[in-house]
């Protein structure tokens, strides 16, 4: 995350820390991509994420990733699906959206603590201009690596129009996507968030409106971050997870 601050415990109760199995022995899984706890089993996270990876665990309720908190929920990946039309081409990714199934017994995997929640679905658009909010463990402007701490950040939806604009992203964005942040650059989200959260108020709750995708670098003028657009894919969702959400 550019421009943003360090999220205080239980900040950004639905964030998940989504990791691959390293050849570290005093790490044995190092963080790959950000995701969303959505119901008790599953967790929403970009396509691009999970091309070609088996071995998967899913952390919860963490704000630093360098040691163990007594707040984690440490769950593994049992089932991974990509959407069907996903597509990644060198200008943009398509459809960028998967699941993750959590494992568990009867239908229980996460625990709801201060710490863990879950992030409702969206029902219908936002307008342009909302405040949202961003967060992950990704780059930073000094942290080249990432950061230990979870940090978060607020950008504002961009209208489609302007975002496909010449000087922007010109025709390669699609209703699959949507842009937040500022079109004079500095918040933004940035490698190592992807998968992550981009939620606004809606209704009265947080729902999670956007998965952070891709982008010209970070925090670049008229370079916003580019979004899974959530509300397209909510039937997706709910066909795939065959949950019922309130
Ligand atoms: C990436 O490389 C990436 N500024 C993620 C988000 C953004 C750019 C790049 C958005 O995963």
């Amino acid at each position: 995350i550019f421009g943003g601050l360090k999220v205080p415990p239980g900040g950004v109760p639905w964030q998940a820390s989504v990791q691959v199995r390293s050849k570290n022995s005093n790490q044995p899984f190092r963080h790959i991509c950000g995701g969303v706890l959505i119901s008790s089993c599953w967790i929403l996270t970009a396509g691009h994420c999970i091309e070609g990876i088996r071995d998967m665990q899913v952390v919860l309720g963490a704000q630093a990733l360098d040691y163990d908190e007594p707040t984690q929920q440490i769950l593994r990946v049992e089932d991974i699906i990509v959407h069907e039309n996903f597509r990644e081409t060198p200008s943009a990714v398509y459809n960028d959206i998967a699941l993750l199934r959590l494992s568990g017994n009867n239908g229980v995997c996460a625990t709801e603590t201060q710490f863990v929640k879950t992030a409702c679905l969206p029902n219908g658009e936002l307008p342009d201009g909302t405040e949202c909010q961003i967060s992950g463990w990704g780059m930073t402007e000094t942290a080249q690596f990432g950061s230990s701490n979870l940090l978060r950040a607020d950008v504002l939806l961009i209208n489609q129009e302007k975002c496909s604009e010449p000087i922007v992203y010109g025709s390669v964005l699609d209703n699959s996507m949507l842009c937040a942040g500022y079109l004079q650059g500095g918040v933004d989200s940035c490698q190592g968030d992807s998968g992550g959260p981009l939620t606004c108020v809606q209704n009265g709750s947080k729902v999670i409106y956007g998965v952070v995708s891709w982008g010209d670098e970070c925090g670049k003028k008229n370079k916003p971050g580019v979004y899974t657009r959530i509300p397209q894919f909510v039937d997706w969702i709910k066909s795939k997870t065959r949950a019922v959400f309130p």
